[in-house]
């Protein structure tokens, strides 16, 4: 073109050449710079997935709530609202998901163009305008008044806490409506749809435009696990392994990470490869200091910083004749459009004649060539770094999967990405010099982010209505203030009738315990603790306090279902056998001690040491002992074994046990409280109360039996379906309805219930009802305790029910342990309604303004549950604010308490062997 011209004009062009090329290579970015970045990315994403904030990573890594890959199975149509991928404008789309065998239906679509007023007005007024478009979108659609999904996919970095809560961190690409940052954006949307008042439109979904990319691609035959996208701005995430991120808690399966790549860079990694006109461009621009990345490789960038290069081309009078134009010199003139129109390969050259003549200029065929090297250098680096940042995410795959190749697919999006001539194939072909050992597919994703959004909304429908499945389910166990003062008042009506003998399902039992330990007494006792967990039988030695008060020695022993459901005789038989075995062990035998035996089940006591058996609780069922006083039963036992002698001096409630085992710390201790297997209280009551017992000075502790509460359907209203199954399942259907609420024999198949139930509703493991949730107490209590340990993380939740047989999603953890929460807390909540009713029963007894009180509490439900003792404690001080309750956890148990019992029998009978 030049050999025509004088020599001194071509003097000039080369020189001016010369100047373009010096000042282009400022774009060029070498192979290692390119490896550093590549390196400095994939540290930097390290650093913010461990949570590591010195030095603070530049890229977020924020998880996204998105857990799988689409797997073709979601169906319906889907409203989809996209904001923020491509510029000021605003994109609905319907979309209609036909499961993996239907075919693929093209969504229909519209655009809408945001005024700038908007993008930098108030939130209010850009959630109002994007309301506005919906509902003139479905007004065209003529969809009528169906209820309808919506998924919104917002392309700005959001710290999302659920796939339907996300609170925007900062505005990118030129928008910066106020109010926004910080806020939920989710509840910014419903908030403006609810003021246009025209749809019944569901925000299920949030959804960035990568993570929609991403799950747009067809799975078939290989599922997308990077969504890459570069539009007006530029990002990408991936399928991490769930357990490096941190926030989550969990160890298994995967989440979709957004990388949030466009900040990359503001702490200084980038300073090596900016040039004047990247920091040039970012002083001006609407975040300075911020998404450097981003700057030098998304569209809303390139145009300006082709301009900004024009410029000072032009300003060193190496192109355009040093001459400039007002709309060159006007920022954001020369757009993305331009500079992928101007390397068009076969039309760019005049359309760069075309765009430089639009800006008012006048350019020479010379000076489109160059402008054409310009755009090539400024975008050939964009795709370049942005295969670094990529080619980073490619090493963290491969690294997660310890694979030493990695074939991968990754899903693309965005229009430099899909319309730029040269964008991609660099960008594939650095990822090849930069990721030799990954086999890298990029998949064009279809219709944009629109399908992949719609994929995510089915999901989160599927969730939010599996969420409704749960709340719905599990509300009847959220007892209220209201509920709870009723159950304490009703409980406070049957004490009364109890006492007075009349009609009640409290029993309220008088123990002939009047008096609590004074300290004074001594010797060796034996005692028995049949009822709980184990069966203990123990040696109790009673001594003065300087001679270190009680020492006891136990001996836990087995009683094997055949016996407790076998006959009575087989049962007393056991229980001698093995307080033969004890002296054996302990060199007692042949010593005729005094032996206290608590007795855990209801009995109608008619002195110390006598009591009829009302009814067998808790799983025993021992033939030919209901309507008999056991402790007779145990004599009769101990004569059947030729050489015993033993000598009971008395049978007492383990209630009774515990609040004496306690009340000799703490003379205050007037109530017993167990809750274990069984649940049960006793309480210091006034003598001229108890009606069945004459006399009517002092007081004497009463048995209260509270298992059988509601025993005559009180508590119907509180039941719920799971408890009439455990109920009807039991070998004692109808019976201690209070205890089956409560109680650690029950909580476990109550949690069953709820889950087998969640499961036929397809809301728990897949829908699959596995054998193992249909098997009978297999859902131990103690699962409960460990399930809800608030340190437990949900991998060792899944841990739990995978032992049993359970293959466990990170939701069905999470909502076991909901259902867990929920059982327990009711259980919880009801023992302290009834703890409320007898101390607020024993302050009025005393008339007194206010009591203080000590209740003696055993059993491994209280003990073990990480949180049952203070929601009992919370609710008891809700219930009773006029008594201020100390909770004494009881340390050795009630067997203590029974030889302390037969101490004071001893004593007052005058009569202990020292
Ligand atoms: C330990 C007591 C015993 C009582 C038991 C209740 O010594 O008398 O029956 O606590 O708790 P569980 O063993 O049923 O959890
Ligand atoms: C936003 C990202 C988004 C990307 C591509 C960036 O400015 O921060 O959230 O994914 O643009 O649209
Ligand atoms: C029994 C009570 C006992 C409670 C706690 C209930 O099933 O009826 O007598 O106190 O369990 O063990």
């Amino acid at each position: 073109m030049d050999s025509a011209l004088p020599e001194n004009s071509r003097a000039m062009n080369e020189k001016n050449l010369e100047l373009v090329q010096q000042c282009l290579k400022q774009f060029d970015v070498r192979e290692e710079q390119l490896r550093q970045i590549q390196a400095a990315v994939l540290r930097d994403m390290e650093r913010a997935l461990s949570g590591q904030t010195n030095p603070s990573p530049t890229v977020r890594m924020l998880p996204t709530y998105v857990r799988s890959t689409p797997h073709g199975t979601e169906q319906g149509n889907f409203l989809v609202l996209e904001l923020g991928t491509s510029g000021a404008t605003l994109r609905v789309l319907w979309v209609t998901l036909t499961g993996i065998s239907g075919p693929r239906k093209e969504p229909i679509s519209w655009e809408f163009t945001i005024p700038m007023e908007i993008t930098l007005g108030t939130g209010q007024q850009l959630f109002d305008f994007a309301a506005g478009c919906l509902v003139e979108f479905l007004e065209r659609l003529k969809v009528g008044s169906q209820p309808i999904q919506l998924g919104f996919n917002f392309s700005f970095p959001c710290h999302q806490t659920g796939l339907d809560q996300s609170t925007l961190i900062s505005w990118t690409k030129g928008f910066r409506c106020s109010g926004v940052e910080g806020q939920d954006v989710v509840q910014l949307l419903r908030e403006a749809i609810q003021r246009q008042g025209a749809y019944n439109i569901d925000v299920v979904a949030v959804v960035n435009d990568t993570v929609g990319t991403m799950m747009s691609c067809d799975p078939r035959p290989q599922a997308c696990e990077i969504g890459l996208v570069v539009d007006t701005g530029t990002n990408a995430c991936y399928m991490e392994e769930a357990r490096h991120v941190g926030e989550l808690g969990e160890d298994q399966g995967r989440v979709c990470v957004n990388v949030q790549w466009g900040s990359f860079g503001d702490s200084g990694a980038l300073e090596s490869v900016q040039t004047p006109f990247d920091l040039q461009l970012d002083q001006e621009s609407l975040n300075p200091g911020t998404q450097r990345f981003e700057k030098m490789v998304g569209g809303l960038y390139l145009g300006e910083l082709v301009r900004l290069v024009l410029i000072h081309l032009a300003g060193q009078r190496a192109l355009l004749g040093g001459i400039t134009s007002p709309a060159l010199l006007t920022r954001g003139s020369v757009h993305v459009e331009h500079v992928m129109e101007i390397e068009d390969p076969s039309h760019g050259r005049a359309r760069a004649q075309a765009v430089l003549q639009g800006l008012g200029l006048n350019p020479s065929a010379r000076d489109c060539e160059q402008v054409q090297q310009v755009c090539g250098a400024v975008s050939a680096r964009a795709a370049h770094l942005c295969a670094a940042a990529l080619s980073a995410i490619l090493a963290r795959v491969k690294s997660n999967q310890e694979r030493s190749h990695l074939g991968i697919a990754v899903a693309t999006g965005g229009r430099v990405y899909e319309q730029h001539p040269r964008f991609s194939a660099i960008l594939q072909q650095t990822v090849r010099l930069l990721a030799p050992d990954s086999d890298t597919t990029f998949v064009p994703s279809e219709d944009g982010r629109g399908w992949g959004v719609a994929i995510v909304t089915a999901v989160a429908s599927r969730l939010a209505l599996h969420r409704h499945h749960l709340e719905e389910t599990l509300a009847p166990f959220r007892l209220d203030s209201e509920q709870l003062k009723s159950v304490q008042a009703q409980m406070r009506e049957a004490m009364v009738r109890g006492l007075r003998g009349e009609d009640s399902s409290l029993p309220m039992l008088p123990t002939f315990v009047c008096a609590t330990p004074d300290g004074t007494e001594r010797g060796d006792f034996l005692a028995l603790d049949l009822g709980g967990t184990n069966f203990r039988v123990l040696w109790v030695k009673v001594g003065s306090r300087s001679e270190g008060g009680v020492k006891i020695t136990n001996q836990v022993f087995s009683i094997p279902e055949s016996v407790t459901q076998g006959t009575g005789q087989q049962l007393f038989d056991h229980i001698v056998d093995c307080i033969v075995d004890f002296q054996k062990e302990h060199g007692l035998s042949g010593q005729t001690l005094p032996l206290g035996f608590t007795f855990s089940f209801p009995c109608k006591q008619v002195g110390l040491d006598q009591g009829i058996l009302l009814n067998w609780t808790k799983g025993f069922k021992a033939s030919d002992c209901e309507g008999q006083d056991v402790v007779s039963l145990l004599r009769a036992a101990i004569r059947r074994r030729q050489g015993v002698e033993l000598n009971v001096v008395a049978i007492v409630n383990d209630t009774v046990g515990t609040m004496m085992s306690c009340g000799y710390e703490d003379p205050h201790c007037e109530v017993g409280l167990i809750v274990g297997t069984g649940t049960n209280a006793c309480y210091m009551e006034e003598l001229c109360n108890v009606s069945a017992v004459p006399g009517d000075k002092g007081r004497m502790c009463i048995n209260m039996e509270w298992g059988a509460f509601g025993d005559d359907s009180l508590l119907q209203e509180l039941c719920t379906p799971f408890d009439l199954s455990v109920d009807k399942a039991s070998i004692n259907p109808g019976k201690q309805r209070f205890e089956k609420l409560i109680s650690g024999m029950y909580l476990g198949e109550i949690v069953r219930h709820i889950l087998l139930h969640l499961t036929r509703l397809g809301v728990l493991f897949r829908g699959q009802v596995f054998q193992c949730l249909q098997t009978k107490d297999i859902f131990k209590t103690k699962f409960l305790s460990e399930i809800e340990s608030s340190d437990l993380q949900r991998r060792q939740v899944r841990a739990i029910l995978e032992k049993l047989g359970l293959p466990v999603s990170c939701d069905d953890a999470l909502m076991v342990r909901e259902v867990c929460q929920a059982v327990s807390q009711r259980a919880a909540k009801l023992c302290g309604a009834g703890v409320a009713a007898v101390v607020e029963k024993i302050r009025e007894n005393r008339g007194l303004e206010e009591l203080s009180v000590a209740v003696g509490v055993d059993g491994t439900l209280y003990k073990l549950h990480p949180h049952f003792s203070d929601q009992v404690k919370d609710t008891v001080r809700h219930l009773a604010p006029r008594c201020s309750v100390r909770f004494l956890q009881s340390e050795d148990g009630s067997g203590k308490g029974a030889a302390l019992v037969t101490a004071v029998a001893c004593r007052l009978a005058g009569s202990t062997r020292a």
